[in-house]
């Protein structure tokens, strides 16, 4: 007669191993396909320095993408910041970096320049800027270094001053470009924050005419951005379907930097 070989079932150690096994499979597997992933993206070409930089070109695609999907999913001109009531606007006011905006500058011989679309350009004097309405904004400022705090500024609401130079064919456009006198500080926004109402191109803190080192005569105050492209002492603007050049995402920050 043959020996008939019965199916035992498992001991609990032989159940063991062999979870032990599928699990040391699983993970290793995953363990390998992520490290090829990282060792990929690590030997992968680094972008093109130009509008930004420093990142592996694969990178910053996705970011690309990224960022685009979060302006459409959470931009709305309408969704307006957090304001908060002037008494509890910083009397001290926080003091940056003065690239392009060092020492004083004469207001009698300061122009704002504004490049049309056409390349005709606009010289705006300090007084015509005055002239027109004033919007106050007492909002949480926010630097990537890691500060905020609530402060107080007013000026000309940037779309009221496209709206009132009739600058209409330029706010079709994508972007926003603008610079120091000097042109050693440069920012670029897109279209939607540039004419989000709170965006406002300032020349009071607290009340009082910008001192130069808060961006004399007038600044940039951009709520819906984070404190770098909040540019002090603007010079020209420009308006274009490219991204214009920014300071700061050539050095490697977030090109958006959007709140
Ligand atoms: N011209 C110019 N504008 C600038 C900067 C700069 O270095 N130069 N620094 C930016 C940064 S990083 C911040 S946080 C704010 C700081 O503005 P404040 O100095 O008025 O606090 O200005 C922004 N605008
Ligand atoms: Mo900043």
């Amino acid at each position: 007669m043959k020996k008939q070989k019965i199916k035992q079932p498992l001991t609990v150690d032989q159940k063991i191993r062999r979870r032990n096994f599928l699990s040391f499979g699983i993970f290793g597997t995953l363990g390998a396909a992520a490290y090829g992933g990282w060792k990929w993206l690590y030997h992968s070409p680094k972008e093109t320095a130009g509008v930004t930089a420093g990142a592996h070109a694969p990178l910053r695609r996705a970011l690309n993408k990224t960022e685009l999907f979060f302006r459409r999913l959470t931009f709305n001109e309408s969704h307006l910041v957090k304001t908060y009531p002037v008494e509890m606007a910083a009397k001290t006011v926080r003091h940056n970096s003065d690239i392009g905006s060092e020492g004083d500058v004469n207001i009698d011989e300061w122009r704002l320049k504004i490049i049309r679309r056409d390349k005709s350009t606009l010289n705006i004097s300090y007084n015509e800027i005055l002239a027109l309405p004033k919007t106050e904004l007492v909002f949480d400022f926010k630097c990537v270094e890691g500060w905020d705090q609530i402060q107080h500024w007013s000026g000309v609401r940037f779309n009221d001053l496209l709206s009132h130079f009739e600058l209409h064919e330029e706010t079709k456009m994508s972007y926003v470009g603008l610079m120091t006198p000097d042109e050693q500080y440069y920012v670029g926004l897109d279209m939607p924050s540039a004419i989000h109402p709170q965006t406002i191109l300032a020349y009071e803190m607290n009340g009082k005419p910008l001192p130069p080192k808060h961006g004399k005569p007038l600044r940039l105050i951009i709520p819906v951005k984070y404190g770098i492209k909040n540019l002090k002492r603007i010079g020209t603007i420009t308006f274009s379907n490219r991204r214009p050049p920014d300071y700061w995402a050539e050095q490697g920050y977030d090109y958006y930097s959007g709140l």
